[in-house]
């Protein structure tokens, strides 16, 4: 197999490829294509990069997924027949504060790779979309048949890529499958997203902006499970399908705060309830009996997993510090410094 994995330098994707290689002494390439946008980095493929003469077939291309040339260049030349897409503007936040970019990649982008695909004839194309395309849910779990109702820009682009690849299937035959896995934690997470601003922030003794309540739910996945569940689809999924990835770990966030403080032995003072998000999704949840049925099953225990990745951030302070001391300072006072601002001044 030749795979071809998008935004395989950020978060989820640098997990995958690693994952590729290191399974790659049966011939398989691996292909990365990855803007190196602010959540890009190319320290998560290191491990790849610095070991190339003892890892499998490894090539990066630095590109837009936008760019249908690039695209095309990369998929002949490499003899790519499996794409997943991982690249994806991928942070709510930000979609509130401008989702230019969010309908760029995560359609626009979505549309060139399967035109791509179509085109050079792709054996497989798994597009990785999220939870967040049903929306919230106060009581149950959706399941894959749940219709979609995405409540903010980063949801509705999601749905956007995700339904345009189902129409590639009916309409073209493309070999499609679609995931839908709630939220990742894990090493080597951009510090924008709550367990790793929180883990850093508390190491830092700076204060945790809790959205409003904090009794908001989300269902946790660790990120070696999503990688091992897309690995496993590629293998057993069938085309034209949907298949929802949980662990059914569902934690308020405050629980998930508390266990990252208690884990770092640092106070609940550091709390801090700020303006809610704008729109906020209240609960999130999963059935993932689908998956589990053709054999799938997560293997990483909650607790143990958010207490690995608290290490992971204690020892590798320079991962994180260099990112946080960037673009990152002045994305922080714009999407925080009002929120903590007007709370007080109530
Ligand atoms: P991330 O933000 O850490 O990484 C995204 C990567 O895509 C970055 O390396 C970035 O440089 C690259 N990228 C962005 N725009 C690009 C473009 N136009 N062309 C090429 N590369 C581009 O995101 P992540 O958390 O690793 O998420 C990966 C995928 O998984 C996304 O599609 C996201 O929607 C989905 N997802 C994420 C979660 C989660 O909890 N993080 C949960 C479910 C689904
Ligand atoms: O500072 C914060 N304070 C806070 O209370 C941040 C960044 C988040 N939160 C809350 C908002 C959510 O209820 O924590 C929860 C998790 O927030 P995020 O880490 O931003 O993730 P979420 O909005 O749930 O979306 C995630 O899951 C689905 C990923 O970012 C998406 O890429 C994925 O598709």
């Amino acid at each position: 197999m030749s795979i071809l994995v998008t935004g395989g330098a950020g978060f989820i994707g640098s997990h995958f490829a690693r994952m590729l290689v290191n399974q790659s002494a049966s011939g398989g390439q691996t292909v990365v294509l990855d803007k190196l946008t602010y959540a890009g980095n190319m320290e998560n493929l290191r491990e790849i990069t610095d070991d190339l003469h003892k890892s499998g077939y490894f090539k990066f291309y630095k590109g837009d997924i936008c760019n249908r040339e690039l695209v095309e260049h990369v998929v002949k030349e490499d003899a790519v027949d499996t794409i997943v897409n991982f690249a994806a503007d991928s942070h709510v936040d930000r979609s509130i504060m401008d989702a230019g970019a969010f309908i760029d990649t995560d359609m626009k982008g979505v549309y060139v790779l399967l035109e791509v695909a179509r085109n050079q004839g792709a054996k497989k194309f798994i597009q990785i979309s999220t939870d967040e395309v049903y929306g919230a849910i106060p009581e149950g779990s959706f399941k894959e048949t749940d219709p979609i109702n995405p409540r903010n820009p980063y949801a509705a682009s999601k749905a956007g890529g995700d339904r345009l690849a189902y129409s590639y299937w009916v309409t073209y035959g493309v070999p499609v499958i679609i995931t839908r896995a709630c939220n990742n934690y894990g090493t080597n997470q951009y510090p924008e997203k709550l367990v790793p601003l929180f883990i850093t922030n508390a190491i830092e003794n700076k204060k945790l902006p809790l959205y409003g309540d904090g009794m908001q739910v989300r269902d946790w996945l660790h990120v070696k499970d999503h990688c091992e569940a897309i690995d496993f689809l590629i293998r057993h999924g069938k085309n034209g399908e949907v298949y929802n990835i949980s662990a059914n770990n569902e934690h308020t966030n405050i629980e998930t705060t508390h266990l990252i403080l208690d884990e770092l032995k640092k106070p609940h003072s550091l709390i801090e309830h700020v303006l809610d998000r704008e729109g906020h999704d209240r609960r999130y949840s999963l059935d993932s009996t689908k998956i589990r049925q053709l054999g799938w099953q997560p293997k990483i225990k909650y607790e143990e997993g958010i207490r690995s990745t608290v290490r992971w951030y204690l020892k590798n302070e320079d991962w994180w510090r260099k990112i946080k001391s960037g673009e990152f300072l002045e994305y922080y006072k714009r999407q925080y410094e009002h929120r903590m601002v007007s709370k007080s001044a109530k």
